[in-house]
């Protein structure tokens, strides 16, 4: 069966292009799909601006659009042994991980399925003036582009397409071209929880071809983005001429700050989920360790002793504890990371090359990595890796924590560990980031705002700010009993 949806129809792609899909962790074929060109994405912008001007679903009532997303939620739970394995399959994950996803991908529907179903947002206005009935109401922005990630697929899939329907919109989804398959599997969820043709439109393909026209199409109303720093300002660019509206996740570079009055062995402890998880590749992940100068020793060697011991290997490998990196090319990305850092003073204290075990040869693996000493002046602290690489840097006081926190171009999340609260939300108030967690790290729930400042993107995904992305506000003036006013009599 063909991959790309497009107006209610699964179709093959219109110059016949087709991508190979390979497991990361043995490089397995896991499919042949269906490789889009511009003549699909046009295809399937027109399918999404028609289903928006005259099809059904902008003036489907909320509380149906709610029900719906509450029976996508329902199927995903029903499905989510064949989701989980095959996220797992096209990003290398461990099944656990992905389980632990689809959990949150049916949360997440339901959450903006109550949200929507409750309505609420519209609002009287008080003019003062009885003879005028003044009401601000939210409508459905039109046609949303959405581009994810090959990360957390299915995520931050929904993170987009949950708020999008929910408000009304009709969409086109590309997702990354590394990652296909959970979401041709929603796009047929959708069609069984009642979606109508046209609403939500599939194309695969890679992001240069595929999904430069569907952030450039003046048909497209917005666009919504997760991914990196560099495409992201693309997509800004390409949406100006035509003032879309944008949103932008565009990861982090996020400082994990441990006081030496933690609780040591629970800071440790996170500290190598913050950055090992996934094996560094979340947009969240606490890459940068900022310790207070005393701690210093005793905690880096603790870090180092459990990170040399956190087994690598395969989706399905129950004893494994993380997987591969997505590609070939992002592990040679980390490789040039690490050796800038290193030829740049960066002390390697563990890790730092590619497993040696034969058995994952054929994967992308690469070894949690914890690099010490560093400074903000090291690419390596400075860039995204996305990778397993833990770079340490010491702190004096709350004062030189906070300034080395906030010294890096992005701001999407941090974490702040100390047994004194005081301190524990002063530098929390003051670390420039869109999520910052104490005493903790990682947790997010869909109730709650998500996104960054700075570079780390604008727009914000989860919580009412994440539907309201997706609505635009409209102020409705009706005067009851217009008499002339003679202004210019
Ligand atoms: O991301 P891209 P890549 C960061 C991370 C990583 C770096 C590069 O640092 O090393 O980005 O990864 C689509 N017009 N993050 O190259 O290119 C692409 O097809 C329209 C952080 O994989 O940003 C895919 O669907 N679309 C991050 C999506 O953009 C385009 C998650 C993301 O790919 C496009 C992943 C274009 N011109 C990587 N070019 C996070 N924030 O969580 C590419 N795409």
């Amino acid at each position: 069966m063909p991959e790309l949806f497009i107006g209610g129809a699964w179709t093959a792609a219109a110059e016949g292009g087709t991508r190979e899909i390979r497991c990361p962790a043995d490089g397995t074929l896991v499919a042949t799909v269906d490789e889009a060109g511009p003549r699909d994405a046009a295809a399937a912008v027109a399918a999404a601006r028609e289903a928006f001007d005259t099809g059904p679903w902008p003036r489907t009532p909320a509380a149906e659009r709610g029900a719906l997303l509450l029976r996508v939620a329902d199927l995903l739970q029903r499905d989510k042994a064949d989701f989980a394995r095959a996220e797992s399959l096209d990003t290398g994950k461990r099944l656990v991980e992905s389980e632990y996803d689809m959990d949150d991908i049916a949360n997440c529907f339901r959450y903006f399925g109550n949200l929507v179903a409750a309505g609420g947002g519209n609002r009287i206005v008080d003019t003062g003036d009885p003879g005028v009935d003044s009401r601000v109401v939210h409508e459905p922005v039109g046609v949303c582009t959405l581009i994810t990630p090959w990360n957390y697929p299915l995520l931050q899939t929904a993170w987009k397409v949950a708020p999008a329907l929910g408000a009304g919109n009709t969409f086109v989804l590309k997702p990354s071209e590394l990652t296909p398959h959970t979401a041709v599997m929603l796009m047929r969820l959708l069609t069984e929880a009642g979606l109508p043709a046209g609403a939500a439109n599939l194309v695969l393909g890679a992001g240069a071809v595929a999904g430069a026209p569907l952030t450039e199409d003046p048909r497209v109303d917005l666009v919504s983005f997760t991914g990196g720093l560099a495409t992201g300002r693309r997509i800004m660019a390409a949406a100006a001429p035509t003032v879309k509206k944008v949103a932008l996740e565009l990861g982090g570079k996020n400082p994990n700050i441990v006081f030496a009055d933690a609780d040591f062995d629970a800071a440790v402890d996170y500290a190598l989920t913050a950055v090992f998880l996934h094996s560094g590749q979340v947009c969240s992940a606490g890459a940068r360790l900022l310790v207070q100068d005393e701690l210093h020793d005793a905690f880096v060697a603790q870090i180092v002793e459990q990170a040399q011991a956190i087994v690598l290997g395969g989706p399905f490998d129950e004893n494994a504890r993380s997987g591969p990196l997505i590609s070939a090319a992002h592990r040679d990305k980390i490789e040039a990371y690490v050796a800038a850092g290193l030829a740049e003073g960066a002390v390697l204290r563990c890790g730092g090359a590619r497993p040696e075990n034969p058995e994952l040869q054929d994967g992308f693996y690469y070894l949690p990595t914890v690099l010490d000493e560093c400074d903000t002046q090291m690419s390596v602290v400075r860039d995204e890796s996305f990778g397993p690489v833990l770079t340490v840097e010491r702190f004096r006081d709350e004062r030189e924590a906070v300034a080395l926190a906030n010294d890096t171009v992005y701001g999407l999340s941090g974490a702040v560990w100390t047994k004194d609260t005081g301190k524990a939300h002063r530098v929390a108030c003051r670390v420039r980031a869109g999520t910052v967690w104490i005493n903790d790290f990682h947790p997010y729930v869909p109730q709650a705002e998500w996104g960054g400042m700075k570079q780390s993107g604008f727009g914000r995904e989860l919580g009412p700010a994440g539907l309201a992305e997706y609505q635009e506000a409209k102020h409705v003036w009706h005067n009851l009993s217009p008499t002339p006013q003679r202004w210019f009599a």
